[in-house]
């Protein structure tokens, strides 16, 4: 994401775009000429061992028929070119910053209008319903994508687990607020902690999930351990990581990108090739590892299961 506040962005995050994405071009292909097999790919020793299950742990799951069966993006890539801003703004940071991140023992909470609201141990949370692999396209607001293996179970399971009364309309989500293990936070560059938000039907919706994994492990810290929103019909922002607290409420949440630039960012946040961000456009997107731009799919080729949940709006407005 880029930020308002350019007196505070490192150097390396105003790095001119094209620089970037060649440095990462190179890597895909060096490693597509490495021939790096993705099945003996060894993640364990990436990550700061932990104990019982950690960050590659294994996991087990079926696979799903929301999946796509598109080209899935290098497991290097999808855990060294994170966006999460409380390790680091810069894209290769929070892979380099997260390694003394304590994922466990974790808790999350479910609380406001439900009937039951609980306070869920996060190895309890991973077993309220069956985990499904979901290969998703995923779009970043700043024109990049991925393909990447999701492990985890729809966020509608835990919805109805807890029982929303009539009153909840929206939900509300809060990331860790941990500034000693997460330097990041240590610098006023978002408000912390981290929230984002979802209406009521869009996070019931059957696409919308909760991921505990990614290629068949636990997630890596640097994507958002222990457990983090998927939503692959907005973009990748609303993907709000290391969960703590889901709130159903009546009113629309306040969002954290919404807040630090309220003009550039909407609380629908749906992919959409025909509103352009105000500093950029939104038409075409650089799938990682591929050289030349697509174009970019309306709700990111997600309308078939989400278009009806915007029937009537006005999708400029309510960007
Ligand atoms: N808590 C938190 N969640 C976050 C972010 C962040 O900075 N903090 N960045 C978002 C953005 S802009 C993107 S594109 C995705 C990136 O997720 P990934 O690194 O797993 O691909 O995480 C989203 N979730
Ligand atoms: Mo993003």
């Amino acid at each position: 994401m880029l930020i308002k506040k350019s007196s505070e962005i490192p150097s390396s995050e105003i790095t001119p775009k094209a620089l970037y994405l060649n440095r990462r071009a190179f890597i895909g292909a060096s490693l597509a000429a490495g021939a790096v097999a993705l099945g003996g790919y060894k993640v364990s020793g990436m990550f700061a061992p932990a104990e019982a299950v950690s960050a590659g742990t294994k996991l087990q799951y079926s696979k799903s028929a929301y999946s796509t069966g598109e080209k899935q993006t290098p497991l290097k890539d999808v855990t060294s070119y994170n966006n999460f801003y409380e390790f680091s703004t810069d894209k290769y940071g929070p892979s380099e910053l997260a390694g003394s991140f304590q994922p466990r023992p974790w808790s999350v909470s479910v609380e406001g209008f439900v009937k039951k609201p609980k306070t869920f141990d996060i190895d309890s949370l991973m077993k309220i319903a069956p985990l499904e692999e979901r290969i998703y396209r995923m779009r970043c607001v700043e024109g990049w994508s991925m393909v990447i293996p999701w492990i985890g179970f729809p966020l509608s399971a835990l919805l109805n687990l807890a029982e929303p009364t009539p009153k909840a309309k929206f939900v509300e989500f809060t990331s860790v607020l941990r500034p000693e293990q997460m330097p990041g936070q240590k610098r006023d560059v978002l408000d912390w902690p981290y929230v984002e938000g979802l209406r009521l039907d869009e996070a019931m919706n059957p696409l919308a999930i909760l991921a505990v994994g990614l290629y068949g492990e636990t997630l890596p810290n640097q994507n958002g351990a222990p457990i983090r929103l998927v939503t692959p019909w907005k973009y990748g922002f609303k993907g709000i990581k290391s969960i703590v607290k889901i709130r159903l409420i009546d009113y629309q949440p306040e969002t954290t990108w919404h807040k630090s630039a309220p003009n550039e960012y909407g609380f629908y946040s749906n992919v959409n090739p025909e509103v352009d961000h105000p500093r950029w456009s939104q038409a075409k997107e650089r799938r990682l590892g591929e050289l030349l731009k697509r174009p970019t799919l309306m709700f990111n080729g997600y309308g078939d299961q989400v278009a009806s949940m915007y029937k009537g709006m006005d999708l400029r407005k309510n960007f």
